[in-house]
């Protein structure tokens, strides 16, 4: 859809590492709309339920405790594309395997210290936008610059 959303959430270790405005800056310099934003520590159970489609993996334990460990910064994104946008800005789940550019591959090294979580679907979007974010949080609003972005 033309002006899809996605949630895009600075782990604990992007935050500790400072890299907030950076990561920040990538989606806006892009073209892309901010709707939503906040900071929080995320309780066992919102973090269990963000990675529900992972439980009873190996890593699920440690990744629950890791995302509840400390500050996240919870987004919504907004513009054409930005679900794929975001996973490409992103790049791959292991760091040590994302392409320079990429925030993983510019800033990590292990797996469980990625940075950064993406949506990777209109339907994953959708579920964490709710999970996340209540309406009355998410800003409805055009930016100036819309039509020096889009044609
Ligand atoms: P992504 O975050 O790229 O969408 P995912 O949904 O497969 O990746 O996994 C969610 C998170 O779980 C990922 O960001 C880091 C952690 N994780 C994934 N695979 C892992 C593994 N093999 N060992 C340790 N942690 C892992
Ligand atoms: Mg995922």
């Amino acid at each position: 859809s033309p002006q899809e959303r996605t949630f895009i959430m600075i782990k604990p270790d992007g935050v500790h590492r400072g890299l907030v405005a950076d990561i920040i800056k990538r989606f806006e310099a892009k073209g892309y709309k901010l709707v939503g934003i906040k900071v929080l520590v995320p309780s066992k159970d919102l973090a269990g339920k963000h990675y529900a489609e992972h439980e009873g993996k190996p890593f699920y334990p440690g990744l629950v405790n890791f995302l509840s460990s400390g500050a996240v910064v919870a987004m919504v994104w907004e513009g054409k594309e930005v679900i794929k946008t975001g996973r490409t800005f992103i790049g791959a789940t292991n760091p040590l395997a994302s392409a320079p550019g990429t925030i993983r591959g510019d800033y990590g090294i292990d797996v469980g210290r990625n940075i950064i979580h993406g949506s990777d679907s209109v339907d994953s979007a959708q579920k964490e936008i709710a999970l996340w974010f209540k309406p009355a949080e998410l800003a409805e609003y055009e930016l100036i610059s819309k039509k020096w972005v889009y044609e």
